[in-house]
């Protein structure tokens, strides 16, 4: 087999990869498409312009170099904090190939959170957007690791074209790490979740190829960002696995953002939140826009409710794939398909993909009981950077992965969501710690206790509810209550701020002091 190739074995079952012993992923994702005579095709549209694949393919290796030339070594991390744009994919690209390990982290994200990540992964190089720079800034003075290389994404970008769009891929292997995405958790801070090349190909195949049918002539525009694993997947990876091409929103998706977008740029793809079906549906009540070109619509990140579903079918004609994935699993393992849609369910497992049902006690369960769901396939993270006792509770043996989830499985095969086991809440599809909006709540000096449970609104999604003790009763107020809302915005990231207040005398605790939040979820 030569160099940096992938075979691929369908005979009854699903898609089995195999990869050359020396194996970059860099190569068939962006010069393949070269030598198969791709190089004139459009690979990136938005508005800032459009790219072909031969463009792409020579700013991959002209970011390799510039990379080399900082001498980054093979192994060291390149914190991200880009928007969408093409530089997005030279920089992570050109990264792959050089050996460096790109992090893409969430942009809505505050100097706290960044600091912590640039000490947590010592990375060699930290890149920013320049809507991005005061957080970033911020971050870079506050954390006591200092990285050897700090570069600003648009003179990066413009300083490519002194440099060779020549790059011989460092070897690696299928198993060879790769990339990581930061993944949130209820308690303690995030953790460097670590892939390696194989993962990117298996989920473009089982799920992008065997379930969506993904295809050369496909256009993909994902209204979840690049820097989520799901956005990396619809807007990056796939496309650029089928030879397709990606379209690019660089702005906040909003109702009128993003149906403008499909207008001007027809994709067959599209690939949304929740959240965002609600709001874009609310939308629709007023305006007619042209959603014609549309295969598919997709959903994750959160549990899409069955009625949000039969209205997108009602007002559009198109149906809304829902599938869960996890930053761990790189992208989606249970999904509907076309042909076989349970509203309100999770659908089935994808090909590729193994799952199991477990109790309390670890043993599997029996379909129709719910508990913990387990998953295997060959697209989850090797294990957590720094964090050894975690990795050892999600990352079990023989491959399984504790994905933190309740489900029971249906009869017929679809998977039944049931809520988290921990108190993590999905908020727009982004991780939200109820800790996390607490510890932010009582930095306010008026506020003596606080507890943040999930609510869900008009439309079945959740969002964060907040139970206040103040130190003087006597200030429960309107007023008090638009205060901590903006110290909560301020102070977290813009979607965490809790929607519903309530001022209490006291908080329903147990003998040892925990709070009790199922009692306040039952109000
Ligand atoms: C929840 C869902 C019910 C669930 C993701 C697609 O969301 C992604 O990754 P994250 O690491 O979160 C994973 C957790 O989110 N979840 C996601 N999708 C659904 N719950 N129904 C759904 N359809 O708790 C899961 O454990 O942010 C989604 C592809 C790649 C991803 N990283």
């Amino acid at each position: 087999m030569d160099n940096h190739t992938i075979r691929i074995e369908r005979q009854m079952g699903p898609s089995e990869l195999h990869f050359s012993p020396i194996f970059n992923v860099a190569v068939p994702f962006i010069d393949r498409h070269i030598t198969e005579g791709r190089g004139a095709k459009l690979a990136i549209r938005s508005e800032a312009g459009d790219v072909t694949y031969a463009q792409l393919a020579a700013n991959v290796n002209r970011a390799a170099n510039a990379l080399r030339k900082l001498d980054v070594a093979p192994g060291q991390r390149m914190l991200m904090v880009v928007k969408d744009c093409a530089e997005f994919f030279y920089l992570f690209w050109g990264a792959i190939k050089a050996g460096v390990v790109p992090v893409p982290l969430n942009t809505l994200l505050r100097a706290s959170d960044y600091a912590y990540m640039i000490e947590d992964s010592a990375c060699a190089v930290f890149v920013y957007s320049q809507e991005f720079a005061g957080e970033s800034e911020a971050a870079l003075a506050a954390a006591k690791f200092r990285p050897d290389h700090v570069l600003k994404c648009a003179d990066f970008g413009q300083g490519l074209a002194t440099e060779s769009d020549k790059f011989e891929a460092q070897p690696a292997t299928a198993t060879t790490e790769c990339f990581w995405n930061y993944s949130s958790g209820s308690t303690g801070r995030p953790k460097g979740t670590v892939h390696c090349h194989r993962d990117i190909p298996v989920t473009a195949q089982c799920y992008a190829v065997d379930v969506l049918g993904a295809k050369e002539s496909d256009i993909f525009f994902s209204a979840a960002k690049l820097f989520f694993a799901y956005g990396m997947g619809n807007g990056m990876t796939f496309p650029l696995w089928v030879g397709g091409t990606s379209v690019l929103l660089e702005p906040r998706p909003t109702p009128e953002s993003t149906f403008a977008t499909i207008a001007k740029f027809k994709p067959t793809l599209y690939f949304g939140v929740p959240t965002l079906y609600a709001a874009q549906l609310a939308s629709l009540e007023t305006s007619k826009p042209d959603l014609a070109s549309i295969r598919y619509c997709v959903s994750a990140g959160e549990a899409l409710p069955g009625d949000i579903y039969r209205r997108w079918k009602e007002t559009t004609g198109l149906h809304i794939l829902d599938g869960i994935g996890s930053t761990e699993a790189l992208h989606i393992f249970i999904s509907n398909r076309p042909d076989d849609i349970k509203p309100g369910t999770s659908g089935r497992i994808v090909p590729g993909y193994e799952a199991r049902i477990v109790g309390e006690d670890g043993h599997v369960l029996p379909p129709g009981e719910s508990g913990k769901l387990h998953i295997r396939g060959a697209s989850t993270a090797t294990y957590y950077w720094n964090q050894p006792e975690k990795t050892q509770s999600t990352m079990l043996a023989d491959g399984w992965l504790n994905t933190g989830d309740t489900y029971i499985l249906n009869e017929d095969g679809h998977f039944q969501y049931c809520g988290r086991s921990d108190d993590m809440m999905k908020v727009g599809g982004i991780w939200c710690s109820p800790f996390e909006i607490e510890a932010r709540l009582v930095e306010h000096p008026k506020v003596l206790e606080a507890a943040i449970v999930g609510r869900g609104d008009d439309d079945g999604l959740i969002k964060p509810e907040a139970w206040i003790v103040l130190k003087d009763q006597r200030d429960a107020s309107e007023t008090m209550e638009g205060e901590l809302r903006e110290h909560c915005k301020k102070g977290l990231a813009p979607y965490k701020y809790p929607r519903w207040f309530h001022f209490v005398e006291e908080l329903p605790k147990t003998a040892t002091g925990k709070i009790q939040r199922f009692k306040l979820r039952q109000h």
